[in-house]
């Protein structure tokens, strides 16, 4: 098995590259804040409780997103390995992933972050927002929100990944096919 977590700022472009490391490594994707948006279309119960936070560009609580990340694997095991787009984002998930996966004899291989300045993350989310209906990506403070929960809540995982010599940062800016390149060549020397 090969799992791996895709890391980065909100807009990063984690779930674009998610999509290609899934094809090429036949990898299970689990994207938190598709899972979420899901829910909220479809009106569950978890839905109706994430709805707010998405909305407003806060973090969903830890606990209904731990619960709804495990059942997701659980649900999916015969795999050749995980790609985790947008989890974990905070210091709790983060060791409940771990503790999650030893408990059904997996483990984390790498997290790869994809390195983008904010004011080209800005103008990305903005795009995306003209054309999609994401409350989140229309509203320039819900973006900068965004970053906020991501500088207080999330790069602190950086040294968490770090002291477990497991974390890689990639150039995320440029086209999405050169990227997609750069990753595949770290993903290649890992493996
Ligand atoms: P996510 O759905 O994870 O969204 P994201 O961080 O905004 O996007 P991503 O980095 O995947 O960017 P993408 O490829 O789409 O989270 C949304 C919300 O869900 C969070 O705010 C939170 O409320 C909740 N949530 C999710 N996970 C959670 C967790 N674990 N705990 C608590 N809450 C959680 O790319 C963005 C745009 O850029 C796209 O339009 C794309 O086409 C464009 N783009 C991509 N690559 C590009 C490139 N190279 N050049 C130009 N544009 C590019």
């Amino acid at each position: 098995m090969f799992n791996i977590i895709i890391f980065g700022k909100p807009g990063s472009g984690k779930g674009t590259q998610a999509k290609f490391l899934k094809e090429k490594y036949s990898l299970y994707h689990i994207s938190t804040g598709d899972l979420f948006r899901k829910n909220i279309s479809n009106k569950t119960k978890l839905g109706i409780e994430a709805k707010s936070f998405l909305d407003n560009g806060d973090l969903v609580p830890d606990f209904v997103t731990i619960k709804m990340l495990e059942n997701e694997v659980l649900s999916n095991k015969q795999v050749k390995g995980y790609i985790f787009d947008g989890f974990p984002r905070t210091l709790a998930q983060a060791e409940s992933l771990d503790t999650f996966l030893n408990s059904i004899n997996l483990k984390i291989n790498a997290t790869i972050a994809l390195d983008v300045e904010e004011n080209e993350l800005i103008k990305r989310l903005l795009d995306r927002g003209k054309t999609t209906n994401r409350s989140d990506d229309q509203d320039l403070e819900k973006i900068k929100n965004r970053f906020n929960e991501y500088n207080i809540k999330t790069s602190i995982l950086i040294n968490f990944y770090n002291k477990q010599g497991k974390f890689y940062s990639v150039d995320g800016k440029g086209s999405v096919d050169d990227i997609t390149s750069r990753l595949f060549d770290l993903i290649e020397s890992l493996i």
